[in-house]
């Protein structure tokens, strides 16, 4: 169950009809409320982003399909092209914003302990502490998990939903919210798939399935191959940004 965001509310499909559905209710009230508290500090983060011309990024997926190892080599490879930001979500340890540190990025750790996800608040009060130069790019990378992550609002212009060729390409269809709130998907570690039965094309057809207008970028974070797409796709909407 989740501690934060009232997730374990009844409105999943198979439920017992016998139960009080007041209980129900009053779960179902204090999810509203908190996503409506979420969304209005979600929509003062993203003024905050707009007002600096800052392009912020959240990446999301579940646990270890490389979301700090994309940063790792993202932030090596296009050094000095543009100014970047991290902030880092985990319920515990600095080790992914150890592993952001040493690229020379300023970086900041959020421990959310028994929470499932960032919040907008959260990343509000990371903002306060590092005062992002104007122009610039942050990176908020999520807790690992395809469920909550989905509903909140951090105030990002774009969500970078990843997968990986180890998970099965079924994921798109049995976490559909991610993949629908996302605006751009990367499937990474395409190095193991002479080695996995992933089924490439299968994957692409589910994420089409829940999100027509999903692009769709293929890399290798441990080879380097596809990462050009994604410097580009990255450079574009700087580019945007910029012209806005
Ligand atoms: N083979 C392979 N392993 C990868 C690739 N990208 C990441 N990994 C490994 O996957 C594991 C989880 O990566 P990490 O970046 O920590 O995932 P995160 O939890 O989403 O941040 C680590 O052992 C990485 O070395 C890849 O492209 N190919
Ligand atoms: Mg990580």
């Amino acid at each position: 169950m989740c501690a934060t965001c009232g997730c374990s509310s009844d409105t999943h499909d198979h439920h017992d009809h016998n139960h009080d559905h007041s209980h129900s209710k009053k779960i179902v009230d204090v999810e509203q409320d908190i996503l409506h508290q979420n969304n209005l500090l979600g929509e003062r983060n993203r003024g905050y982003f707009e007002a600096k011309n800052i392009l912020a990024l959240n990446l999301v997926s579940s646990p270890g399909s490389g979301k700090t190892s994309l940063l790792e080599r993202t932030l090596t490879d296009l050094k000095g092209e543009m100014d970047f930001y991290v902030i880092e979500g985990d319920q515990r340890t600095t080790r992914d914003a150890d592993r952001i540190h040493a690229t020379g990025t300023k970086v900041t750790q959020i421990n959310t302990g028994k929470g499932c996800h960032l919040d907008a608040h959260m990343v509000m009060h990371a903002l306060q502490g590092m005062k992002p130069k104007a122009n610039s790019v942050m990176f908020i990378e999520n807790v690992g998990n395809l469920v909550c992550p989905s509903m909140f609002d951090l105030g990002e212009k774009e969500r970078v939903v990843i997968m990986s060729v180890t998970e099965g390409e079924d994921k798109p269809l049995k976490y559909p919210d991610m993949f629908h709130s996302s605006t751009l998907c990367i499937i990474n570690k395409t190095d193991l798939l002479p080695y996995v039965p992933f089924n490439l094309d299968k994957a692409k057809e589910y994420i089409q399935q829940v999100n027509h207008q999903l692009p769709v970028i293929e890399v290798s974070c441990t080879t380097g191959e596809g990462l050009q797409d994604w410097y580009g796709w990255l450079k574009s909407k700087v580019l945007i940004e910029e012209e806005a």
